[in-house]
């Protein structure tokens, strides 16, 4: 199960109390104060793992709480802290209270202390000084931190496939990319985003995400909607996958083009390449002119290909590789595979 957003409260562990206690040796008929002070209660603390892309580990889950820490002992003993919880979000992971944003984990190794455990109360023995030397006092520990957080997962990823359910977005995904996705010849066979990772040939890598086809109107909620399209709002490149076979390749561009528009014109202002599939099949060579004919400001950024077939991805590779590369893109670039 899929999840890119959810609500959740979050509690650090409680500090520990002080107590009240007294010295009582055999030979020591005096006494004096020795009630300990209390532990520092378990804080929470959220961190990248590079492997999750999705929510759903939180999705049983209403509250999720650090532990306490115990109470301070006789003997002046300070009490136990509460052992600090270590959860382990998605990388594009947003963290929100009351709508606002308090971090977004956009780098792998990012740690956030969301809740911050509670301070320890003090013992009796802590109160001693020369004017009281028989404090009969101590405190309370204090509650630890308590939020309710929004999590609202974004994926990152440095392009984005967009296209109609069966255009052969998935294919294209199983031959770029380490992720071998599942392909049919059903519509609708991804029902989620994933993302795999591609190599060049300079061992460079860049990661690609699919996402379930659009289709009109999703807009209007018509398929799987238009919320996974937020996972292409954060790439660097948009690659289209326009199936040649279908009735009106130009007619499905446009509407990818439109129901885009819709949830984010930003979307389309990043750089695009447009696959013309399946030129395997026969009866494609029209729609190509056609197609080339009815945009032609997209020139040079259409390139018929036949993903099932490996035919000219080695010239999307190129295409992909260039603009990653290239100057004007203030997003992340392609990273050496040695920092990976
Ligand atoms: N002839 C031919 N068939 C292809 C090509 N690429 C994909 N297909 C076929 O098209 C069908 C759909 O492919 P998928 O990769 O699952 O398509 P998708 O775009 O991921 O579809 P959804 O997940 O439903 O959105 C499958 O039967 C593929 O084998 C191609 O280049 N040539
Ligand atoms: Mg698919």
């Amino acid at each position: 199960m899929f999840k890119d957003k959810m609500i959740l409260k979050f509690a650090a562990g409680k500090g520990g109390d002080g107590i009240i206690a007294w010295k009582r040796e055999k030979y020591l008929p005096k006494g004096g104060p020795y009630g300990g002070c209390g532990g520092y209660g378990g804080s929470i603390i959220l961190e990248v793992d590079e492997h999750l892309i999705s929510l759903e580990k939180f999705f049983y889950k209403k509250k999720i709480k650090a532990e306490n820490a115990q109470p301070g002992g006789a003997n002046n003993k300070t009490g136990r802290n509460g052992q600090d919880l270590i959860i382990k979000v998605p990388l594009g992971t947003i963290i929100k209270e009351n709508g606002n944003i308090l971090f977004e984990f956009t780098q792998k190794d990012q740690k956030f202390l969301l809740c911050k455990g509670g301070k320890p109360g003090k013992g009796n023995y802590y109160y001693r000084s020369s004017t009281n030397q028989a404090p009969n006092i101590c405190t309370m520990g204090e509650d630890g931190e308590e939020k309710e957080i929004e999590l609202d997962l974004k994926i990152i990823a440095d392009i984005g496939l967009v296209g109609f359910p069966n255009a052969g977005k998935s294919t294209l995904m199983s031959k770029l990319t380490n992720n071998k996705v599942k392909i049919a010849s059903y519509p609708f066979t991804t029902l989620f985003p994933n993302i795999g990772k591609i190599q060049f040939e300079d061992f460079s890598y860049a990661f690609l995400a699919d996402i379930p086809g659009i289709i009109k109107d999703a807009h209007l909620n018509k398929g799987l909607g238009l919320n996974f399209l937020k996972h292409i709002e954060r790439t660097s490149i948009l690659l289209f996958v326009i199936d040649l076979s279908a009735e009106d390749p130009i007619n499905d561009f446009e509407i990818l083009e439109n129901e885009i528009n819709s949830f984010n014109p930003e979307i389309l202002k990043k750089p695009k390449i447009i696959a013309l599939n399946k030129i395997d099949l026969s009866d494609t060579q029209e729609n190509i002119k056609t197609f080339k004919k009815a945009f032609p400001t997209y020139k040079n950024s259409i390139l018929e290909i036949s993903a099932d077939q490996s035919v000219n991805l080695d010239l999307l590779l190129n295409s992909l590789f260039s603009i990653l590369n290239s100057s004007s893109l203030e997003k992340r670039k392609v990273e050496s595979c040695i920092n990976s």
